[in-house]
């Protein structure tokens, strides 16, 4: 595992490194710049090629970077990330079983809120109702812990708040166009990109915290993960194709940053604006559509969300209140 605030020395010679790509830094100016002794930056120069970092060594010259990683480190996406309390920590693995039960342990710590938890590929991803979620390398495996200090009943407006956020930065950083699909999924013409869950803890009628699960599949082998799913009633994309360029990094602060903007609304009120926006790049309103809940199946034209993020079916005369389940289109 690394994180945010344990690898500062990695961190800064990372920094350091970008900050003067086109020349070579010497080893005697880095270990100045760093307080550190020269056989210990060539230490961490050493760890950082083993991490993937293409990186330029000339005896008695210094040290190039010549090529930055794909990986999520954390140290990269703290990098110029532009929030205020999400993504503040970050913990960070190559693989683990699951991001969303390592956030469940560091809930059991008051001081932790907005941290968030990363991971190159997951061995047991979770989905909503304890589905799998398929999670190989390429993809961004991620959850989010907060505490807002709301009422139970807002909860149910986070998948529309997420989503909503993802599908904002999908569109500003990769200018692809995405389609929401209630309650939570991200599709491009159709096909599933990106999932949302959300693991809630209540306590005497208000929440005590909030684990955002998202997993997106940002350059995957679609195949590959249709393979491993039992029951396939949708296609699976990916955001990036194999020989197609795309940062991950990126992606993931501006969605952090979207994120954070979207729940600055929810806590003044403003979920109006969430609301109509979601509604705006929805494919589901309008449809025709079959629900299942952990109740039944009903169906119905999806005609709106109401401001808890319900979808509102509308069968002849009455209109029911969805406040979770699956549809499809029919
Ligand atoms: P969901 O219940 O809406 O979707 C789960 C269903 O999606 C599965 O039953 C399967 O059919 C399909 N599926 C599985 N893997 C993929 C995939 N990679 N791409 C597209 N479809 C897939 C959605 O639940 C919530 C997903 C949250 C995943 C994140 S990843 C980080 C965090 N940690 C964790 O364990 N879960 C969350």
């Amino acid at each position: 595992m690394y994180t945010s605030f344990d690898e500062t020395t990695l961190d800064k010679i990372v920094t350091l490194l970008k900050s003067h790509q086109s020349e070579f830094l010497s080893g005697e100016k880095l270990s100045k710049s760093l307080a550190l002794s020269r056989a210990a930056v060539w230490k961490n120069i050493k760890k950082l090629k083993s991490l993937g970092y293409k990186i330029e060594s000339r005896p008695k010259i210094g040290y190039r970077l010549r090529q930055n990683t794909n990986l999520l480190f954390p140290w990269e996406i703290s990098d110029g990330l532009q929030t205020d309390i999400i993504g503040r920590k970050i913990y960070y693995f190559d693989k683990i079983d699951s991001t969303q039960n390592f956030a469940l342990e560091l809930a059991q710590k008051p001081h932790e809120n907005g941290s968030i938890v990363i991971a190159e590929r997951q061995t047991q991803g979770r989905g909503r109702l304890n589905r799998k979620w398929i999670s190989p390398k390429g993809g961004i495996w991620m959850s989010i812990l907060l505490r807002p200090n709301f009422e139970p009943s807002y909860t149910s407006l986070f998948p529309m708040a997420t989503s909503l956020a993802l599908a904002v930065s999908i569109e500003k950083t990769l200018k692809i166009k995405t389609e929401l699909k209630w309650p939570n999924d991200i599709t491009i013409k159709g096909k599933k990109v990106a999932g949302i869950l959300i693991d809630a803890s209540i306590e005497s009628n208000k929440i005590d915290y909030l684990i955002i699960g998202i997993g997106i599949n940002f350059k995957i082998n679609p195949s590959t993960i249709s393979k491993s799913i039992k029951q396939r009633n949708y296609a699976i994309t990916t955001l990036v194709k194999k020989d197609q360029k795309g940062s991950p990094v990126e992606l993931i602060q501006q969605f952090l940053f979207e994120l954070e903007q979207t729940y600055n609304r929810i806590l003044t009120n403003s979920i109006e604006t969430i609301r109509k926006e979601w509604i705006r790049r929805s494919s589901t309103i309008g449809k025709n559509v079959t629900a299942t809940t952990t109740t039944g199946t009903l169906k119905g034209k999806a005609v709106g969300i109401d401001k808890t993020g319900a979808l509102l079916l509308s069968n002849r005369s009455n209109i029911q209140r969805l406040l979770a389940g699956d549809i499809t289109y029919n």
